[in-house]
């Protein structure tokens, strides 16, 4: 096995400086006739946390339904892989997903981790490193949906993508399309990519995953206001805000939105905003696929969709695709 020791220290490479963006962000969402914020700003160090407490909730089905996958077909997962790869997985969160696949890819040449949650970022690679002392592991704090490049030194033999955990499914369509080619950009030619996507559902199952009895999801929507609060003097008052899922079956998604309980001012940097009682700020999509309509959204995108692993009653799947 090559072990490369440019990439043995488990500091994130930081490539975007976000603060000015999510300000510039809140501001224009805020102002929008339909108050919306970027789901990509949930993940501050708390929101990491609350959303790794989401997936132990027992209605979030979809990380255990992939962990489950992952554990019976994880050989044929990382079959689809290129030996002696270098593995880029794109918002990263807890790596406790790709162990599953680690323990079958025993030639990989480094595992690079993007994720905009910095300081969990840190913590999962050391954690990583301790269990994985052969391999070499990149983490790279960065917004996966804006332009970069890899560190200098990887595009060995081959380029491997993971995107696991439906996040694609946090993206519209169109734009899910536009991501999924980015990566293959980012990817380089002849990449393979292995995606996790959330599949339809009754819509009982579906609003319940977003909306748990112990009010874990609740929680982690209100933190984006006291994350504004905190970084962009905010002075939401997260009592008079409540959590709202629901599954909009039109466009396949569940949307959850934080509900205005009263007609209030709220100001952030400075900049003040009207909410009327009932108003809301849309704070997230999760777009539900078939196998069949995610495949079309692959092609679209420039990848040959190839084999795809579901649970037997076909919750969640498991994509590889490849790239010419
Ligand atoms: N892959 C993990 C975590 C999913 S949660 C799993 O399957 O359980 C979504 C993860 O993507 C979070 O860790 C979040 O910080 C990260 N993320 C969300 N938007 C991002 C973006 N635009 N760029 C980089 N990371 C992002
Ligand atoms: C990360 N992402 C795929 C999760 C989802 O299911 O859309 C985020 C989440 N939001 C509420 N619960 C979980």
């Amino acid at each position: 096995m090559t072990i490369n020791p440019v990439f043995t220290d488990a500091s994130p490479i930081t490539l975007a400086a976000p603060g000015d963006q999510f300000l510039a962000d809140v501001l224009s969402g805020l102002s929008a006739p339909q108050k919306f914020l970027s789901a990509k700003y949930f993940y501050d160090a708390a929101g990491s946390e609350l959303f790794e407490a989401i997936t132990r909730q027992p209605e979030y089905y979809p990380t255990r339904t992939e962990l489950g996958i992952l554990d019976v077909h994880g050989a044929s997962i990382a079959a689809a892989l290129p030996r002696r790869a270098d593995l880029v997985e794109f918002g990263s969160g807890s790596t406790v997903k790709v162990r599953r696949l680690l323990e079958h890819l025993p030639d990989l040449r480094a595992y690079v981790p993007v994720d905009v949650s910095e300081s969990f970022l840190r913590s999962e690679a050391e954690a990583l490193a301790a269990d994985f002392p052969q391999l070499s592991i990149v983490p790279v704090a960065a917004d996966f949906t804006r332009p970069f490049t890899l560190p200098d030194g990887l595009y060995g033999e081959a380029v491997a993508g993971f995107f696991p955990g439906s996040t694609i499914g946090n993206f519209e369509p169109q734009q899910a399309a536009q991501l999924l080619a980015h990566f293959g950009r980012v990817l380089g030619r002849g990449a393979s990519l292995i995606v996790g996507v959330d599949l339809v559902k009754d819509v009982t199952v579906l609003e319940a995953a977003y909306d748990d009895a112990a009010g874990v999801t609740a929680a982690f929507n209100l933190n984006l206001l006291t994350r504004i609060n905190a970084e962009l003097a905010g002075d939401f008052d997260t009592t008079t805000f409540a959590h709202r899922a629901l599954f909009n079956a039109a466009a396949s998604r569940i949307e959850m939105h934080l509900v205005s309980l009263a007609a209030q001012r709220v100001t952030v940097a400075g900049e003040s905003f009207a909410f009327t009682e009932g108003e809301t700020i849309h704070t997230e999509n999760s777009y539900k696929y078939t196998v069949a309509g995610f495949h079309r959204l692959a092609r679209e995108a420039g990848w040959t969709p190839n084999t795809v692993w579901t649970d037997p009653q076909r919750l969640f799947s498991v994509h590889a695709l490849t790239r010419a």
